[in-house]
């Protein structure tokens, strides 16, 4: 895919110069079409550019041993922008021989995915499965330290290179007991050893705790990684997120508690993220809830589905995700996007979204030639792009001329006519819709409100 033809919010981490160019192409295009729907963008056409528009992500598990198959990244290179490889990461692979590191296949993938624009989960580093043999036989301090040993050299290998680490994998009983393991038998203090030591490896990416079945908030294994991580927080012991698999299939399906479940974990100061999503027959009501739970709550950071097409599945009978065999999309696709592009139900501003003072909600009153005025105020803010509230008063026939900051650009509006002298400046007039209108700006870097003035005729 030409990473050019995405649309306006395929890549949230795009370079501000890249922004710039996207920016102008937006002005473009909304300049001829007046948008008329309040705080509305154009529909994103494809699942990582509408999860975007929040903030968030949208990612797949990438195997590989696909990468020389041009229909499935095809699929992967303009649908996701987080990738997670779904084995290559893991310590089987990356430490075949005590201390003797292979990351062919790891670097393969994670090469693959910042070259189509996508970012990379990293998965995972203390885990009772996919052991390589030499560490399925040891116990005690020699494996604490294998461990320990294991999680410095591959977080060593991709620092700075990760937006965040699965540090810890299926830990926990159903009951909300800890698994019994060669790990859990080094001690009950293991995970939060990884941690630590994960934290000093890396303390550029988000360590996570990982598991499934943990999306129902009256199950006892919920309850048991919750507990664990408010103890994290409230002893400081570095966590960053944690990732609910949320395998609908094998005979689950989703909870209608899921949000709860959510909106909990973060609400401890976590990020919270939906890591391997599958449903059994991609039942639409299910991956449109799963979605709008995320959507729903401000630190639900994003969804990764476990794997492009159902053949792709480590459950294909169950043909569980969002493109068939031939790489069509499903109904279920168009669940999700419409999910992603309707938005959540609460107001959400992303942890990603910078902070600066001038995005400070105060009200600016500028008063014009004639008798009118235009007050600002600060709508709801994403990580590329704020959205401004206009209120004219002092007269019902007025012109509003709004100039924004260069580089910053306006992509869209609502309740006027539009004209625009050039790609800075906005003039606004009446369409019929009252005196309460409004604009999308997309910042390019530049937080500092507009300048307008009002002049009434
Ligand atoms: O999808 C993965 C499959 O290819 C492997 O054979 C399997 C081996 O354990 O792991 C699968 O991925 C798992 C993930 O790493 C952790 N959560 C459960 C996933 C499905 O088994």
């Amino acid at each position: 895919m030409a990473r050019t033809s995405a649309g306006p919010h395929s890549k949230w981490w795009r370079s501000p110069a890249t922004r710039a160019l996207a920016g102008v192409a937006t002005v473009a295009a909304t300049a001829a079409v007046l948008v008329t729907a309040p705080g509305a963008d154009a529909a994103a056409s494809t699942l990582g550019a509408a999860a975007a528009q929040s903030g968030r992500y949208f990612g797949t598990a990438i195997a590989a041993s696909k990468l020389g198959n041009s229909a499935y990244t095809t699929i992967a290179a303009r649908e996701f922008n987080m990738v997670t490889p779904e084995n290559e990461m893991k310590p089987d692979a990356t430490e075949p021989n005590q201390n003797q590191f292979n990351f062919s296949s790891g670097d393969q993938i994670y090469n693959w995915a910042v070259g189509h624009g996508a970012k990379v989960r990293g998965h995972t580093l203390a885990w009772h499965a996919q052991q390589p043999g030499w560490m399925q036989n040891m116990g005690g301090s020699s494996l604490r330290n294998a461990m320990i040993n294991h999680i410095q050299k591959v977080m060593a290998h991709y620092q700075g290179k990760l937006a965040y680490w699965d540090v810890v994998n299926e830990a926990f009983n159903e009951d909300g007991s800890r698994r019994s393991s060669n790990l859990q038998s080094t001690g009950n203090d293991w995970i939060e050893v990884a941690f630590k030591t994960a934290r000093a490896a890396d303390p550029s990416t988000k360590l996570c705790y990982n598991d499934y079945n943990i999306d129902n908030w009256n199950y006892g294994k919920t309850q048991g990684v919750y507990n664990m991580v408010r103890d994290f927080k409230s002893r400081g012991v570095p966590i960053d997120c944690v990732g609910l698999q949320a395998h609908f299939t094998g005979g689950s399906s989703v909870p209608s508690n899921l949000q709860t479940t959510i909106s909990s974990f973060a609400a401890l100061g976590v990020d919270v993220a939906l890591t391997e999503v599958d449903v059994t027959n991609s039942s639409t009501s299910q991956y449109a809830a799963l979605t709008q739970a995320c959507m729903n709550v401000a630190r639900c950071v994003g969804i990764t589905v476990w794997g492009v097409r159902d053949s792709d599945s480590w459950r294909s009978n169950e043909s569980p995700l969002l493109f068939d065999g031939n790489g069509n999309k499903k109904a279920a696709y168009n669940s999700v996007l419409n999910v992603l592009n309707s938005g959540g139900g609460t107001t959400t501003t992303p942890t990603t979204t910078p902070t600066d003072p001038t995005t400070t909600p105060t009200t600016t009153t500028t008063p014009g030639g004639g008798s009118c005025t235009a007050s600002l105020s600060a709508g709801q803010s994403w990580s590329d792009r704020y959205n401004l509230n206009v209120s004219v008063s002092g007269a019902s026939s007025w012109t509003v001329t709004m100039t924004v900051p260069s580089p910053a650009r306006i992509s869209a509006t609502w309740n006027i006519n539009a004209t625009w002298p050039s790609s800075q400046v906005l003039v606004a007039t009446p369409n019929g819709n009252g005196n309460n209108w409004g604009v999308t700006i997309q910042h390019n870097g530049n937080w500092n409100w507009p300048s307008v003035s009002c002049s009434s005729s």
